[in-house]
């Protein structure tokens, strides 16, 4: 990693030579801790962090966040070592700009000092949790919601260990803080899962049940906790040296937690916190009854067709999300995808036209100055696919519509999990189910379609109504081949 000799580090002492209007808007270590976020990455940091920032600089609270690192130490000692600062660069074609967020009023790193965390969920000046820990770390079956868990999971909830996985952190925590009849907390997933609230609320419910966790705590989680649902969006790629080497041009100081995000974002929350929280409407956020449209709208046309690009831009040998769009008629097929399936397939939120929406967020995936790497999106598809696409293509079929252009997308993906790019490069499969797609690919024939009846016969990923639809079999098992046959180039140029 490229340093300069004698820059100095971003902190307190130095925040003095940073621009002015690179300055926090709040001195970490002025405003005490309300706020427990699980997942310390490059998103919370571009988002949640941000938000949060600006409500408390605008309208006061005691929101300080205390960010939980679940595994990686690496965040966690360069905020050690940077009094719990970090930057945010904004770039696009336009330009960029670099500020230092001072919403952290301290970390922790969970597998280091499990019970620091435990303790911190039933500390009474917590109010809010809040999680982006990436959808694999639920545990959940992606189809039905039900709690899967792995041997590490089991032996978190059902044994005495100190917990090192999500939902046992929680777990412990959250009966940590019925026995102690603590004040009511609001739990709030970040992720990009389908009604993510609903969804942690099973994990904590389920966790509770496989823990077989005493009535009364059981009870006073039912009664005190709260899980309000969001949709989350900011375009933040992991950070690498360049973006290091950027912030510290910004800065004239080192900075190694910086991220690097698009200058749009944007958060729609359920208004359910009954201990407080803060004024996030203050910074744009949008606070609402019913968070399911805008995320249903937005793991659709969004995430379904980043997943798209991601594939298909991945097997055309792209390196980047823009440099995936630039391939001939991609665009094309991608705004198809939005205006004849994603916008037929569901009831988008009042007033919100879904072709436009598609078209804002193609113009945002074109953003040249944000390298995010197709293979980055095209991680974990198995967790991913069915909130961004098979919903698209189940609800369309209840509709009793073709679903043409999601059937692309799913076929991409078995072209992608199948290991070589159109140039023979290998392709790494990275994903939690990676095994069982593997063992599912290699006892299949080499035909499309005997791939498609392998791959399918998945029930962690396909639910049946698409399984066993022969339209989509066939309309997979098309694309697929044509993918096969002719790669990528080809099979754009000629879809219909
Ligand atoms: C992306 C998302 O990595 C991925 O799978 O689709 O992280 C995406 O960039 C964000 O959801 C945008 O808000």
């Amino acid at each position: 990693m490229a340093v300069t000799v004698g820059a100095g580090r971003l902190g307190l002492g130095t925040l003095r030579r940073l621009p002015t209007d690179s300055r926090p808007l709040l001195r970490p270590g002025t405003v005490p801790a309300g706020i427990v976020h699980l997942g310390l990455g490059a998103f919370h940091r571009a988002h949640q962090a941000v938000y949060t920032e600006e409500a408390m600089a605008r309208a006061g609270g005691d929101w300080g966040i205390v960010g939980v690192a679940p595994r990686s130490p690496d965040v966690v000692a360069a905020l050690a070592a940077q009094d719990n600062l970090f930057s945010v660069t904004t770039t696009s074609a336009e330009g960029c700009h670099t500020r230092a967020v001072g919403a952290l009023a301290g970390t922790r790193h969970a597998a280091a000092d499990p019970a620091a965390v435990v303790a911190l969920l039933a500390d009474r000046a917590i109010r809010v949790v809040t999680l982006t820990v990436t959808e694999k770390a639920y545990q959940l079956d992606p189809v039905t919601g039900r709690l899967r868990p792995d041997p590490q999971v089991a032996a978190d909830l059902r044994t005495d260990r100190a917990p090192v996985t999500v939902p046992g952190l929680l777990l412990r925590g959250l009966l940590a803080r019925a026995a102690a009849q603590g004040p009511p907390l609001a739990l709030v997933s970040c992720d990009n899962l389908p009604a993510n609230g609903r969804r942690l609320r099973g994990l904590v419910e389920q966790s509770l049940a496989y823990a077989g966790a005493p009535e009364p705590l059981a009870g006073w989680v039912r009664g005190c906790v709260s899980f309000p649902g969001t949709m989350v969006d900011r375009i933040v790629p992991a950070s690498t040296a360049q973006t290091l080497a950027d912030a510290e041009r910004a800065l004239g100081v080192v900075d190694l937690a910086a991220v690097v995000a698009e200058p749009y974002r944007q958060w729609v929350v359920e208004d359910d916190f009954p201990g407080g929280r803060p004024d996030w409407e203050r910074a744009g956020a949008v606070l609402t009854d019913d968070a399911g449209p805008w995320e249903r709208l937005k793991l659709r046309a969004l995430n379904g067709v980043h997943s798209a690009a991601a594939y298909l831009g991945a097997l055309a040998g792209r390196e980047t999300i823009a440099d995936a769009l630039a391939l001939p008629h991609l665009t094309t097929v991608l705004r198809r995808l939005v205006a004849e399936d994603v916008a037929a397939s569901f009831d988008p939120p009042e007033g919100v036209s879904v072709v436009a929406y598609g078209d804002e967020v193609l113009a945002r995936f074109a953003n040249p100055a944000i390298h995010h790497r197709t293979l980055q999106v095209a991680m974990d598809g198995s967790q991913k696919l069915p909130q961004r696409v098979l919903h698209t293509i189940a609800d369309l079929r209840a509709a009793g519509r073709p679903a043409r252009w999601a059937t692309l997308v799913v076929a991409a993906w078995l072209r992608f999990a199948q290991g070589h790019a159109d140039d023979g490069s290998l392709l790494p499969l990275a994903d939690p189910l990676a095994g069982e797609i593997r063992a599912a690919l290699a006892a299949a024939p080499r035909t499309p379609a005997g791939t498609v009846d392998a791959v399918f016969a998945l029930r962690e990923v396909f639910p049946a109504e698409v399984a066993e639809d022969d339209e989509i079999r066939a309309d997979v098992t098309g694309w697929l081949a044509a993918l096969e046959h002719h790669g990528v180039a080809a099979t754009l140029a000629g879809a219909r």
